[in-house]
């Protein structure tokens, strides 16, 4: 019976129901299957053929019985999904997904996860661009106790085949905004844009995952629970058939992924420290009314003297309310006198970098005064916070949990 007999009388055993609900992967107990690969395709009939035959020749040779490869396919008008189940009765560890509702890279990799069962679950793009002969090396980090094991351009022996000078410097510079924005999720890996990777089920079981656009990698070390990383180089290839789907609004989704996941990854205490921020507002504000407006000072040093009250405003709500527990392991006296000198010194470095945030948005990029200024006020309240989180409210970490906090930290 040939498979497209099987499609027109019934279901294929390949195929897989598409998951509905939060995009969220749940725990399972371990079985015989040990690895999963989501492959997620729009109209890549002309490559998904190779690619399955030197995935499964790879994998059979390391994992023989033990893995299963997922294509999920966007109902792709070349029919990716009907060649897949044809593929399927040679290949048996292969399953298809056909989704028809929603749309979109990071999601349909999200739904191939759900509907998988293995231990470990990876994705690998469809098009040749990622050597399909590098699981072997993924999976052996994973072997040796790597959460998340990543194919990485940057990385020793990794590169661009043939990328122009234009591609690079979009893709560095993604980079580095994700740096800017999100250091303790950009900064863990060498190439955060990484669309090639192997994670453990256990670090992302129950986070509901919410990308955006292609870069699911991000997502998974911000809301994953990933301890250690491990790189493996790879040359990117260029695409020798097929078509690109990449699209000036991928990058525009990129911006939006980033913001959103900046914003569910701040801190609890961020949200005290802006609401204690706003109360030096109204201080500032109610100050200069009094000092100006109803005692006829002269504008600057009724300026100062606001300025100043508000800073202490803030300094001693911080201190009682949003870092009280630090501030009470650290001590009174002398101890927060100094830690309202770190603030004060902080927050006017912030105010200099607010004027200089302010003047190159306006200046240079010609971008709307009050939206600029919008910018440079939540730059500043991220630089105040973390700065002050840092340096005045800061305890000595004790030796034990410094070396691995600092491992971490790079990435080991
Ligand atoms: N299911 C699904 N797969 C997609 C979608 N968009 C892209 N893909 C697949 O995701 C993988 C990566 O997409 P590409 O368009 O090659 O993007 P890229 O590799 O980042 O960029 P290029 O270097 O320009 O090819 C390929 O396997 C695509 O077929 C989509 O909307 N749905
Ligand atoms: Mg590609």
């Amino acid at each position: 019976m040939s498979a497209v007999h099987v499609l027109e009388g019934g279901r294929h055993p390949a195929v897989l129901d598409v998951p509905a609900g939060a995009l969220e992967v749940s725990a399972r107990p371990a079985g015989a299957v040990k690895l999963s690969l989501v492959i997620p395709t729009f109209n890549e009939s002309r490559n998904l053929t190779e690619l399955i035959g030197r995935l499964s020749a790879v994998l059979d040779g390391c994992l023989p019985g033990a893995y299963e490869l997922l294509v999920v396919d966007d109902d792709s008008p070349d029919e990716t999904w009907a060649l897949a189940l044809r593929l399927a009765d040679r290949f048996p560890a292969l399953r298809v997904m056909r989704r028809r509702g929603e749309k979109g890279l990071s999601t349909a990799v999200i739904r191939g996860w759900q509907a998988a069962r293995g231990e470990v679950l990876a994705v690998i793009d469809a098009d040749l661009q990622h050597p399909p002969e590098v699981v072997e090396r993924l999976w052996r980090e994973i072997g040796e106790g790597a959460d998340l094991a990543v194919a990485s351009r940057h990385a020793g022996g990794g590169g661009m085949s043939d990328w122009s000078a234009l591609r690079r410097a979009l893709s560095r510079g993604a980079q580095l905004l994700g740096l800017c924005l999100l250091p303790s999720v950009v900064g863990r890996v060498s190439d955060p844009m990484s669309g090639y990777f192997m994670v453990r089920r256990s670090a992302i079981a129950g986070a509901v995952l919410s990308p955006l656009g292609y870069k699911i990698l991000i997502e998974v070390i911000g809301r994953g629970r990933i301890d250690r990383i491990a790189e493996v180089g790879y040359v990117f290839r260029e695409r020798t058939a097929g078509q690109s789907k990449v699209t000036a609004k991928v990058y525009v989704e990129y911006v939006r992924h980033l913001v959103r996941l900046r914003l569910a990854l701040l801190p609890p205490r961020f949200a005290k420290f802006a609401a204690v921020g706003l109360s030096g507002v109204a201080v500032d504000m109610a100050i200069l009314w009094l000092l100006k407006g109803r005692l006829g000072w002269p504008l600057t040093p009724s300026k100062l003297v606001a300025a100043e009250m508000a800073m202490a405003n803030n300094f001693l709500w911080n201190d009682l309310w949003t870092f009280g527990d630090l501030a009470e392991k650290q001590g009174y006296g002398m101890a927060r006198l100094r830690r309202f000198a770190k603030f004060n010194g902080i927050c006017a470095a912030g105010l200099a970098l607010s004027v200089g945030l302010l003047e190159m948005q306006v200046g240079l990029f010609r971008i709307n005064t009050y939206v600029a200024n919008a910018v440079a006020i939540g730059v500043t309240t991220g630089w105040n916070f973390w700065m002050n989180k840092i340096f005045s409210w800061s305890l000595p970490q004790p030796l034990s949990t410094a070396v691995p906090a600092q491992r971490r930290a790079a990435g080991a």
